[in-house]
């Protein structure tokens, strides 16, 4: 069986009864971005970008849900919830649909992707629509979780984090050592705290540089955001879960947790897709966005960065609207000059 769970059992809460529910995640790439490198005035060979939408249902998410749903399965649970700002829908709707369990899904209404949407509908979720923001839905999902009985599988499930561990794992395996800075964007910041043990657990502490949206950023100023507001949605977040997960990553390993502005992350997604051929989704152009930002000052940390790519850039089609396309247009076997 191939999936992360195979690949990491040793180093993961599972035995030889767990039920192992795969999509075969994880395994991701990690490409070499020289004109990344060169707009943040660092070498070739320097910056590495680790494609997360490369995962089965084009996110980071899957990491931790394979062993989520497992973990739930084999508790002998009938249902799986979560709040989401659409990527933790569309994983656990695709898991809990292989595992045969009942999944509920709670969304900020009218702030998720219409790719992210897409795939829990058609993976059978149910769908509650909640007229508020991210934390607002997640509290709610936490009351149904523990009325139904449900395993609740928002990052506050530590089986997420121990999962999403692995991709710390994979990028030491790649690059055959530790990067010394690892760029990454935060929304309820599971991830970070995720790489973070992972990279702890492998006796290596590169330096974690988290990046929040600059509308969404209580990391930043050290106090939750009421109304968090970005473009990025998958960010959009006020009061992050694993807070002090974060804090704990940025002092631990001398590093920091900044915020970039909506304009920085849409520069930075089309540098992406049009110069380095790589198409994420907006949200996860703030880890390159923040390596540029703290390049136009000169301060890009010298030796080898790792940004994380957490999802795919066909999760969210409207924001690839806002972009007008030069199209030319012509009859059916009429002439053209290119
Ligand atoms: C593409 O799906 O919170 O800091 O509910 O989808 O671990 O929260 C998504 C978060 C970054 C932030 N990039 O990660 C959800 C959700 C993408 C994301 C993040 C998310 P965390």
């Amino acid at each position: 069986m191939n999936g992360l769970i195979a690949r990491w059992h040793r180093r993961l809460p599972v035995t030889a009864r767990t039920p192992i529910v795969t999509l075969g995640e994880g395994n991701t790439p990690l490409v070499q971005a020289d004109r990344v490198a060169k707009a943040a005035g660092l070498p070739p060979a320097s910056v590495f970008l680790k494609i997360e939408g490369a995962n089965p249902t084009g996110s980071f998410k899957d990491r931790g849900m394979t062993l989520a749903i497992s973990k739930a399965l084999e508790a002998g649970a009938t249902g799986v919830l979560c709040a989401s700002t659409g990527n933790t829908s569309a994983s656990a709707a695709a898991y809990a649909a292989r595992a045969g369990l009942r999944c509920v899904v709670f969304l900020p209404k009218g702030k998720v992707a219409a790719g992210k949407l897409s795939q829990a509908v058609m993976h059978g979720a149910e769908i509650v629509e909640v007229a508020g923001n991210f934390d607002q839905a997640l509290v709610m999902a936490g009351e149904a979780a523990k009325t139904k009985g449900f395993a609740l599988v928002n990052s506050s499930n530590p089986f997420r984090i121990e999962g999403q561990k692995t991709a710390a794992f994979e990028i030491l395996e790649q690059l055959g050592r530790a990067p010394d800075n690892h760029f990454i964007p935060v929304g309820n910041a599971g991830n970070i705290t995720a790489y973070w043990k992972g990279y702890k657990e492998s006796g290596t502490a590169p330096r974690m540089f988290g990046w929040q949206a600059a509308g969404a950023a209580p990391l930043v100023s050290g106090t939750p955001v009421t109304n968090p507001t970005t473009l990025a949605t998958a960010i959009r977040i006020g009061r992050p879960v694993s807070w002090d997960g974060a804090i704990a990553a940025r002092d631990e390993s001398g590093g920091m947790i900044g915020k970039v502005t909506d304009a920085d992350i849409l520069a930075a997604y089309r540098f992406l897709a049009s110069r380095e051929g790589v198409f994420c989704e907006p949200s996860s152009a703030a880890s390159v966005a923040g390596l540029l930002k703290l390049g136009r000052t000169g301060k890009a940390p010298s030796g080898i960065s790792v940004c994380v790519l957490t999802g795919n850039g066909l999760k969210d089609p409207g924001i690839t609207a806002r972009f007008t396309p030069k199209i030319r247009r012509v009859k059916a076997g009429g002439k053209i000059r290119l």
